[in-house]
């Protein structure tokens, strides 16, 4: 009976996919849900890991405390904190298409919006496709593995993490860059119990003598190569910090209601990016306006309609007074005339009041 019973166990798992199966499957299955890029590593410690307390102990993350705190700091050197019996992790890119921006004057001052925050949340976007990957692995395996869907707000080194699974290489403007697909692309993890090998890199590349970004950045916001002061980026001024944008940097901003592209877009390796065109439908922009909305439109938005207008989009993570706060900004850089501003000058939130009148002092002394 005992011979028979390990003929049949030695059976049932000669036909279990091997680590290297299972890798290979999750990297078709990860191309055909429209990954444009996928890898798997470990769970040791990114070697960078001492780089992110560092940036910490400068107070570099600004008012996005949960960085700093406890578990954040654990889960980042420690995977297991977020599944305790993680083996691997499934490191995926998801990729959007980045448009030129439009040079044409409009008839009406506009607001500048990140391509990424165009079309679907990729959170949510991302989510379901990183739970079918899950599914689709535990069923070739025929077990059910562990695993948790991390994006973004997860306490984990995505880009550490996508560079050391093969993705592509951490540049020096932080962002991880795939080479042909460039950086315009988002991350995710999903970790795994599942036995897997780990992939290598395809190639070491890296920034070489280029510097365009940090010289490009608008703020000035990078410390030195690699070394990002988040408090000063643009995407942290209008899309993190829910409080007063420092005077200093408000001109600084431009145009930009939600996010900043500048360091990406003047990237030689997003100039060339011929696999970019590996994109899914739903991060494609909701429509011809969203890069580019008009700001008195979205001042004048009754609390159902801004609903409507932000719902499904990244640009809900802007309460309301964020993103009137972030108009305002940008009307005194554009068009501190706009007599939208008088109206903001009155609004209910004092800290939308205090940047309209702001604005407002923006216009230059008429002689
Ligand atoms: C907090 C955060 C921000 C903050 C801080 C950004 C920052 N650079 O730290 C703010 C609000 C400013 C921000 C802005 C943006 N963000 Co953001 N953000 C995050 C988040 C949640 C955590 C990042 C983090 O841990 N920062 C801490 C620092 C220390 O970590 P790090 O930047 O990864 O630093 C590493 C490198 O600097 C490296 N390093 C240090 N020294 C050296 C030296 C050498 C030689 C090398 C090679 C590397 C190296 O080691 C560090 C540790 O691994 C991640 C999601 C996640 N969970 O990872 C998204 C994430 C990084 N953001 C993302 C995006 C898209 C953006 C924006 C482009 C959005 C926009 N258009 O406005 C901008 C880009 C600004 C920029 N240049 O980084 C994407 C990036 C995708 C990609 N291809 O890289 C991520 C991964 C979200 C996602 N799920 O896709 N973000
Ligand atoms: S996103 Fe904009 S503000 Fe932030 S680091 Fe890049 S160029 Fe500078
Ligand atoms: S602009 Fe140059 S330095 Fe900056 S990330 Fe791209 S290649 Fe690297």
């Amino acid at each position: 009976m005992a011979s028979l019973q390990m003929t049949i166990e030695k059976a049932v798992s000669s036909m279990q996919p091997s680590p290297e199966e299972l890798t290979e499957f999750v990297s078709a299955a990860a191309k055909d849900l429209g990954f444009a890029r996928s890898g798997v590593t470990g769970i040791e410690t990114p070697a960078r890991y001492p780089r992110y307390r560092d940036w910490l102990e400068r107070g570099d993350h600004g008012s996005m405390g949960y960085m700093d705190d406890d578990f954040h700091k654990r889960a980042r050197a420690d995977m297991r904190e977020l599944l305790p019996d993680a083996r691997n992790a499934i490191v995926v890119a998801l990729s959007y298409e980045k448009q030129a921006s439009s040079k044409e004057r409009l008839s009406q001052p506009t607001g500048r919006v990140a391509q990424y925050a165009l079309g679907d949340d990729y959170h949510h976007v991302m989510r379901g496709m990183l739970g079918t990957l899950a599914e689709a692995l535990s069923a070739k395996a025929g077990t059910t593995f562990s695993s948790r869907i991390c994006i973004d707000s997860a306490p984990l080194l995505e880009r550490e993490l996508a560079e050391r699974a093969g993705l592509g290489f951490v540049a020096k403007n932080t962002m991880l860059i795939s080479p042909g697909i460039g950086s315009y692309t988002l991350l995710g993890v999903l970790l795994t119990s599942a036995e897997m090998l780990t992939t290598k890199a395809p190639s070491a590349r890296d920034c070489g003598g280029c510097t365009a970004c940090l010289e490009a950045c608008p703020t000035q916001a990078f410390r030195a190569p690699y070394s990002l002061d988040a408090k000063r980026c643009i995407s942290y001024l209008t899309i993190e910090s829910q409080g007063a944008m420092p005077e200093e940097l408000r001109q600084l901003v431009g145009d930009r209601i939600f996010g900043c592209d500048v360091c990406q877009d003047v990237c030689p390796y997003n100039a060339v990016a011929p696999d970019r065109a590996v994109t899914v439908p739903e991060l494609r922009p909701r429509d011809e306006e969203r890069a580019r909305p008009p700001l008195t439109m979205l001042a004048g938005l009754g609390s159902n309609q801004r609903k409507r207008y932000v719902g499904g989009t990244a640009l809900r993570r802007n309460r309301r007074e964020q993103l009137l706060r972030n108009v305002a900004v940008v009307l005194g850089n554009i068009a501190p005339e706009d007599p939208v501003l008088e109206t903001l000058a009155a609004d209910r939130s004092p800290l939308v009041q205090e940047h309209a009148k702001w604005a407002i002092a923006q216009k230059p002394p008429t002689s």
